[in-house]
């Protein structure tokens, strides 16, 4: 090959490509996991209706010609009460410093409270070239009573930062959105593959769509005591997916109440997390669920290590 000709990638990147990092930062439940699903029109996060869904920070990369965002799906910023809380909170405050944009989150139908102010009084000691946009959630649900009320009390936490009201369920406002992170980017190459949507491997992406089933179907102090593990995931050469995960819970009558009458809570959780892996993986899936009891494993720093809550060494 002559020395002149460009080497193929299959991926045209135009001139003034902007690529970078955005920490998505927020109270639990104001919306994040979301917001990153429906930018990359594909679902990677799980999301429920309750605070403390994401435990990890995961990457979702969005690829254009013109610029490459990787963004980090945080934990929600909370008061610790255990260990695997503070290394929630941990996670979340070290995106911020990788980070060459902060999406800062609210929720946009209820008033500020005291968690968005720590968060806000965190954000303004950032390095100076770290650019802010705070990000007004839920337009949707927020009573026109509110709007103007909200947004100017949420906007007075960071005066400076540019800011926009949106929807990230209905979508409305998230193409603006979009914008905003696009500018603010620096110019530079691409840190990924065009391909790559995220960093999470498909077998801990199981472990997650199945905790997402109890998050979604199970009450009161369960969902937060429950860990999943998968210790086999094997493609089989008929193009079905064997997956056995163990669900992890800190006491027996847990256990008693995840497994239910007869198994049936058990055949639920499963039933509709195959229904979502099947999606994620395009085919079929075999899915063998078990519970096992771990005390404490919430405040033991072996267990947090071996299931995948604890930082690398
Ligand atoms: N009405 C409405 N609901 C939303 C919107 N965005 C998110 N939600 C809902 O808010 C709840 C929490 O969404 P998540 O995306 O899990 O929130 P999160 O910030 O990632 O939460 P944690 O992972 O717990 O920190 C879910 O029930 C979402 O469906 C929105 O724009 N409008
Ligand atoms: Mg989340």
């Amino acid at each position: 090959m002559d020395e002149q000709t460009p080497i193929p990638t299959g991926y045209d990147i135009n001139e003034a490509h902007r690529s970078g990092f955005v920490a998505v930062i927020g109270r639990p439940n104001v919306g994040k996991s979301t917001l990153i699903n429906g930018l990359l029109q594909e679902k990677i996060n799980i999301v429920s209706p309750r605070p403390q869904t994401t435990r990890s920070r995961q990457l979702g990369i969005l690829t254009t010609a013109d610029y490459q965002i990787i963004f980090m799906d945080t934990p929600g910023l909370m008061q610790p009460r255990h260990k695997l809380d503070e290394f929630m909170v941990e996670t979340a405050v070290d995106s911020l410093n990788e980070a060459d944009v902060v999406l800062f989150l609210v929720d946009g139908s209820e008033p500020v409270g005291p968690g968005d102010q720590a968060i806000a009084e965190q954000l303004q000691g950032l390095d100076e070239s770290i650019a802010v946009i705070l990000a007004i959630n839920k337009s949707d649900v927020t009573a026109a009573e509110n709007v103007i009320p909200h947004t100017e009390a949420y906007r007075a936490l960071l005066p400076e930062a540019t800011w926009i009201f949106f929807s990230a369920q209905t979508g409305n406002g998230r193409n603006e959105l979009l914008d905003l992170i696009v500018q603010a980017l620096p110019e530079g190459p691409r840190y990924y593959p065009a391909d790559q949507v995220t960093d999470v491997y498909l077998r801990d992406m199981a472990a997650e769509f199945i905790r997402e089933q109890v998050m979604l179907q199970l009450r009161d102090e369960i969902p937060y005591s429950v860990a999943v593990q998968v210790d086999q995931f094997k493609e089989r050469e008929n193009g079905t997916t064997y997956i056995s995960a163990n669900i992890i819970v800190e006491r027996d009558n847990h256990k008693a109440i995840v497994i239910g009458a007869k198994g049936s809570q058990l055949r639920q959780i499963g039933a509709a997390a195959r229904k979502e892996l099947e999606a994620l993986l395009e085919g079929k899936v075999f899915l063998e669920l078990w519970v096992k009891v771990e005390p404490k494993w919430r405040h033991n720093d072996q267990a947090l290590k071996r299931l995948g809550y604890s930082k690398p060494e």
